[in-house]
């Protein structure tokens, strides 16, 4: 076959074959990673001539369109303007983009926005090796694309969280513009309240990066990041929150300081660092706010619960759970230390061939350099939570992961039992089937 023509096979092939082994044969624990419900997958292949469009242009200050320069935009303005609203409603807040790309963009476009809002390039931050995200940090988006100047929080590693009294003492001292709190090695919530009065004694935007726990702050639990004092909350929608994957910013007109911002903020989404925002996510996305507000709390509920119940029995097997005097996690995810078993890089590779998937992930008091292989794995629930996995099951699963970090049984055995579990779990729970299932729930 021509080399060409051969490519393309094994593209399509590749493609088939990774849609069976993560989506069938995997037990998947990637903490940043999402499970769409049938109603949402189908919703996106409903969508597929907005996949092909565009509609570049300005926001009035509630997040609806004001201006586009394509024509073409009759339905497509009552889309963006139909979800847009729909988020705002169920985060209660007043003002909302939905054209960003990712939670990357979000962040993009948030920090550049309050910097030019601000007049000032100094954002505190969350180290990366305590679970910033990458692009808050110096070395990437924050540093080496915006140009701002990263100061630490301080940080607490017994209790896995942002020290506030000595974070405070440090906004103090070096008067930020910017103050960020989230990320995604994110045990705990953040004091953001303890932080709020600092802020304003310095003119300090505060930034929530909710990307990983958007899906619980919609269920109500985790914390509330717009009541406690956040100005704005960056997020991707394809984590806790099981939406299509893309990007969203959230805040609240309340005042001149907030309307310069909201400005400068969508500035920077148009036209500095957008042409094409994606269109045909948005209607899934609308669908998956639906079964948030419908089935959010238990689902956000229950993946807690099996976060902590992991954590705890974990534990209880011997291992390094980070976070235990609080209980190892309130959010979706637990970082264990395996160390003494070889270290992150190595468990996570053994556990693959099991068909468990998750990530090495870097520990606060790690050598940084270090990052094939670290001391830690995070493990997340929000997926096996969503296909119906309940305390037990959790332990089950975590029973055959200690048979394999303990190294008392091959990978290869293991993988036998994993595919036998994931197929007691066929269904996506928390959601709707179809989009028509969730058209008869709201009574259209
Ligand atoms: N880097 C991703 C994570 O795994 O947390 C989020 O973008």
């Amino acid at each position: 076959m021509d080399e060409f023509f051969r490519l393309v096979a094994e593209l399509v092939e590749a493609s088939k074959m990774h849609e069976r082994y993560r989506g069938e044969e995997c037990i998947n624990l990637i903490a940043s990673e999402g499970l769409k419900s049938p109603a949402v997958k189908e919703m996106l292949m409903l969508s597929m001539d907005l996949e092909s469009r565009y509609a570049e242009g300005e926001n009035d200050l509630k997040g609806h369109v004001k201006k586009r320069y394509y024509q073409g935009q009759k339905y497509i303005t009552v889309i963006e303007n139909c979800v847009t609203d729909l988020i705002k409603m169920l985060f209660k807040c007043n003002w909302a983009d939905v054209r960003l790309v990712s939670g990357t963009h979000a962040n993009l476009a948030t920090f550049k926005g309050l910097s030019l809002a601000a007049k000032n390039n100094k954002m505190v931050v969350t180290p990366l090796s305590c679970g910033a995200h990458i692009s808050h940090d110096y070395t990437g988006l924050a540093g080496m694309v915006l140009g701002l100047v990263n100061i630490d929080h301080a940080y607490n590693v017994e209790e896995m969280n942002i020290d506030p009294e000595k974070s405070a003492g440090i906004i103090r001292a070096t008067k930020p513009g910017i103050i960020t709190f989230g990320g995604s090695l994110f045990l705990f919530p953040h004091p953001v309240k303890e932080l709020r009065d600092v802020a304003d004694e310095v003119g300090a935007y505060i930034v929530y990066d909710a990307a990983h726990v958007l899906g619980l702050i919609a269920g109500g639990v985790f914390q509330d990041p717009l009541r406690e004092g956040a100005d704005f909350v960056t997020s991707s929608t394809h984590k806790t929150f099981p939406g299509p994957q893309g990007g969203l910013i959230l805040g609240n007109l309340k005042d001149e300081r907030t309307e310069k911002a909201i400005k400068k903020i969508q500035h920077a989404i148009f036209p500095l660092s957008t042409s094409n925002t994606h269109l045909g996510r948005l209607p899934a996305l609308g669908i998956a706010a639906l079964e948030m507000k419908v089935f959010g709390a238990e689902l956000a509920r229950q993946t807690v619960k099996n976060a902590k119940t992991a954590g705890q029995y974990f534990y209880e097997k011997g291992l390094k759970v980070l976070g235990e005097s609080k209980g190892f996690t309130e959010s979706h995810q637990i970082a264990v230390d395996v160390r003494e078993y070889g270290g992150g890089g190595v468990i996570a590779e053994r556990l693959e061939e099991a068909n468990i998937i998750l990530n090495r992930n870097i520990l606060p008091y790690d050598d940084q350099s270090n990052r094939e292989n670290p001391s830690g794995i995070r493990i997340g629930f929000q997926d096996v939570t969503r296909r119906g996995f309940g305390e037990e099951d959790i332990k089950h699963l975590c029973d055959l992961m200690l048979q394999i970090i303990k190294g008392e049984r091959e990978p290869s055995e293991v993988r036998k039992d994993v595919i036998e579990l994931r197929k007691e779990f066929p269904e996506v729970k928390y959601g709707f089937k179809s989009v028509e299932e969730a058209l008869k729930y709201i009574g259209a």
